[in-house]
C-alpha cells in the first residue's frame, strides 16, 4: 500500500562534487535519506513505468537506505528496479547497467573514497539515463526541492530479500536482483585483449591489487583471477566490508602505503594497483615507480589504440582543470580535441555523449572512457595491463619513454584536511581579491603570467559553472591551483595543486617535491596557508 509520510525540510541537502555526503548519524536523522530521495524523484519527469538502477558500495547503512529507495521508487511510480545482489554495485558497474538496460536513471549509495562505518561517511547520488552523474541543472533542482519538501511517498511493506538473484513484484513495480559483476566483466572483455593479458600472466607476470575491503573485490577477483588467470591472492582485501576493515578506502600513497612499500621493495611484483570505496578510482604503481594519475591519463590516452576497444583511435581527451597538462601534449600530437572542465565527473558526460572525447581523467586518481559515464578504476587497471602485454615493456620503461617524448609534468597535490571552514573560505576569498593585481608580479624567481578564477562554459548545453578554482599561471608553464573540496563531511579541505613542465629529459629524474620546491614556497606566500589554517604541513600529499 502506498503511504504518504509528512516530513520537514532539512536545509543542508545540497549535493557536492559527487552527490550528497554526510556522516552516517546525520543520515540517520528522521526522514533525512527519504527527504533526499523524494527530492531526487521530484526533480525528474516522465519516469512512470520506467526502470531505475539501485546499488551501492556496501558501506555501513547501505542496506537500510537501499530498502527505503526501492520502496519509494515503487510508490513514486517506477515500473522496474534493477538492484545489485546484496545491494552491491560499483559506481562504474551501475553506470554500465543504466546504459545497457536503457534505464531512466540510477541511485548510487556511496561516499566513495571517504571512510565508512557507524560514525563515518555515507552518500547518495543520482545518475541520469546516459549513466553519468546528474548535471548541475538537476542537482540544483534536487537541492531546491529538498528545501520545500513536505512529504514523501513509500510503500508500507516488509523489507525485500536482496541476497539471492531473483525477481518479484512490489506493488505495480518489478524488482530484479541482479548479478553485480557479470555485465561489467562482459564489457571489459569486449574492450581489452584478454587472451594477450592472460598470456602475460601465464608467463609469470606478477601483480598485486588492493581492493581496500571495498566494492571492487568481487569484480577484481572475477576479472583478474578467474578470467585472466592471475594467481589466487593477486587480489587482496577482496571482501567488501561495511567499515572497509577500519581503513580509509582512498587509493593514494598514504592510505595504500602497504601496496606502495611492496612495489618499492626487494621482491616487488611487476605491477600494483588499488581502487577506492565505490570502484571508480585507480592507483597505479609499477615496480619501483608510482605513476601520477595525471601521467597515467596521458600515457593511457597515448597508448589506448593498443586495446581492441580503442583500436580505431580516440576522438578527444578531457581533463579536470587541476589535472596536469600532460594529456594536452598527447592530444596535440594526436591532433584531437582537448577539453578542460571543472572538477567532478559530471562535466565529462556531455562531451562524451556528443562524441567529442573518448578518454577523460582527473588528477584525483580518476580515469575513464566513454564505455560508461563514470570514472572506472578497474578499466584503467585493465588498460594498463593491455598496454603492458602489448608493448612487452615495464611500467618504468613506458613512463620514462613517455616523458622523453612529451616532456614531464612534475605534479603534486597538497591537501589540508578538516580545516576551519571560515578560515578556508577566507583564504580563497583573499586570493580572489588579489587576482587582478597578480600578473607581472614576481615570487622568488617565478613571474606570474596570468591569474583567474576558473569558469567553464559547457560547449554542448552552454551552461556556465563559475568559481571552480583559483589558478595562478607562471611564465614557463608552471601553475598553482587552489580550491576547496566538495566531498568532505567535516570542516573544509583545502587542495593546492602544483605543476611544473620540464621538457628537458636530462632533468626527468628529480624527486617531485624537490622539483616543485620553489612553487611550494610560492603557494605559501600567495595564500598564507600556515597563518590562515594554522597548519604547518599538508595532511596528505598525493
Ligand atoms: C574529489 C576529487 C574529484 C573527484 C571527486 C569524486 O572532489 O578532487 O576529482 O571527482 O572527489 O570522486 P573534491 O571536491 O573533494 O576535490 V569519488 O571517487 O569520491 O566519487
Ligand atoms: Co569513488
Amino acid at each position: 500500500m502506498i503511504i504518504t509520510v509528512p516530513t520537514k525540510p532539512y536545509s543542508d541537502q545540497k549535493p557536492g562534487t559527487s552527490g550528497l555526503r554526510k556522516k552516517v548519524p546525520h543520515f540517520q536523522q528522521e526522514h533525512y535519506a527519504e527527504n533526499f530521495i523524494q527530492s531526487i524523484f521530484d526533480s525528474l519527469e516522465d519516469f512512470k513505468g520506467k526502470t531505475l538502477v539501485i546499488g551501492g558500495d556496501g558501506r555501513f547503512y547501505n542496506r537500510e537506505v537501499i530498502q527505503k529507495a526501492i520502496k519509494m521508487a515503487a510508490a513514486n511510480g517506477f515500473g522496474r528496479v534493477l538492484v545489485g545482489q546484496g545491494g552491491i554495485l560499483s559506481t562504474p558497474a551501475a553506470s554500465n547497467i543504466i546504459r545497457k538496460y536503457k534505464a531512466f536513471g540510477g541511485i548510487i549509495l556511496s561516499a566513495s573514497h571517504n571512510p565508512g562505518g557507524p560514525t563515518e561517511d555515507f552518500g547518495i547520488k543520482y545518475n541520469i539515463g546516459n549513466g553519468g552523474p546528474a548535471p548541475e541543472r538537476i542537482t540544483d533542482a534536487i537541492y531546491a526541492n529538498s528545501k520545500t519538501i513536505t512529504s514523501y511517498k513509500t510503500l508500507d511493506v516488509a523489507d525485500i530479500n536482496l541476497d539471492n538473484i531473483n525477481s518479484f513484484e512490489l506493488g505495480t513495480m518489478t524488482v530484479e536482483v541482479i548479478d553485480p559483476v557479470a555485465d561489467y566483466a562482459a564489457l571489459m572483455e569486449q574492450l581489452f585483449d584478454f587472451p594477450g593479458i592472460r598470456n602475460m600472466f601465464s608467463l609469470g607476470f606478477r601483480m598485486s591489487f588492493d581492493a581496500m575491503s571495498a566494492v571492487t573485490g568481487p569484480y577484481a577477483k572475477e576479472i583478474l583471477e578467474n578470467r585472466l588467470g592471475a594467481p589466487e591472492g593477486t587480489v587482496r582485501n577482496a571482501t567488501p566490508l561495511p567499515d572497509f576493515g577500519g581503513h580509509h578506502p582512498d587509493p593514494n600513497l598514504v592510505h595504500a602505503k602497504d601496496l606502495y612499500d611492496e612495489l618499492m621493495g626487494p621482491d616487488a611484483p611487476d605491477f600494483g594497483a588499488a581502487s577506492d570505496g565505490d570502484g571508480d578510482r585507480n592507483l597505479i604503481i609499477g615496480k619501483g615507480m608510482f605513476v601520477t594519475p595525471s601521467d597515467s591519463l596521458a600515457i593511457l590516452a597515448a597508448n589506448a589504440n593498443l586495446a581492441p576497444g580503442y583500436s580505431g583511435g580516440i576522438a578527444g581527451i578531457a581533463r579536470s582543470m587541476p589535472t596536469s597538462a600532460a594529456a594536452d601534449k598527447v592530444a596535440e600530437r594526436l591532433k584531437i580535441g582537448m577539453y578542460e572542465t571543472p572538477t567532478g565527473w559530471k562535466f565529462f558526460g556531455n562531451l562524451m555523449d556528443a562524441g567529442k572525447v573518448t578518454i577523460c581523467g582527473e588528477e584525483s586518481a580518476g580515469t575513464g572512457s566513454s564505455h560508461v559515464r563514470e570514472k572506472d578504476g578497474l578499466w584503467a587497471v585493465l588498460l594498463w595491463l593491455n598496454v603492458l602485454a602489448s608493448r612487452g615493456e615495464s611500467v618504468q620503461e613506458i613512463v620514462r619513454q613517455h616523458w622523453a617524448s612529451y616532456g614531464r609534468n612534475y605534479y603534486c597535490r597538497h591537501d589540508y584536511e578538516e580545516v576551519d571552514s571560515d578560515a578556508a573560505n577566507g583564504l580563497i576569498e583573499a586570493l580572489r581579491a588579489k587576482l587582478a593585481d597578480l600578473p607581472g608580479t614576481k615570487i622568488g624567481d617565478l613571474t606570474v603570467e596570468a591569474a583567474d578564477d576558473f569558469a567553464y562554459h559547457d560547449p554542448i548545453d552552454h551552461s556556465e559553472s563559475k568559481k571552480q578554482g583559483i589558478r595562478i599561471m607562471f611564465e614557463g608553464g608552471s601553475r598553482i591551483v587552489f580550491r576547496l573540496s566538495g566531498t568532505g563531511t567535516s570542516g573544509a579541505t583545502l587542495r593546492v595543486y602544483i605543476e611544473r613542465y620540464e621538457p628537458d629529459s636530462s632533468n626527468h629524474s628529480m624527486e617531485t617535491q624537490e622539483a616543485l620546491a620553489d612553487l611550494i614556497v610560492a603557494a605559501e606566500e600567495l595564500a598564507d596557508i600556515k597563518a590562515r589554517t594554522g597548519r604547518d604541513a599538508p595532511s596528505v600529499i598525493t
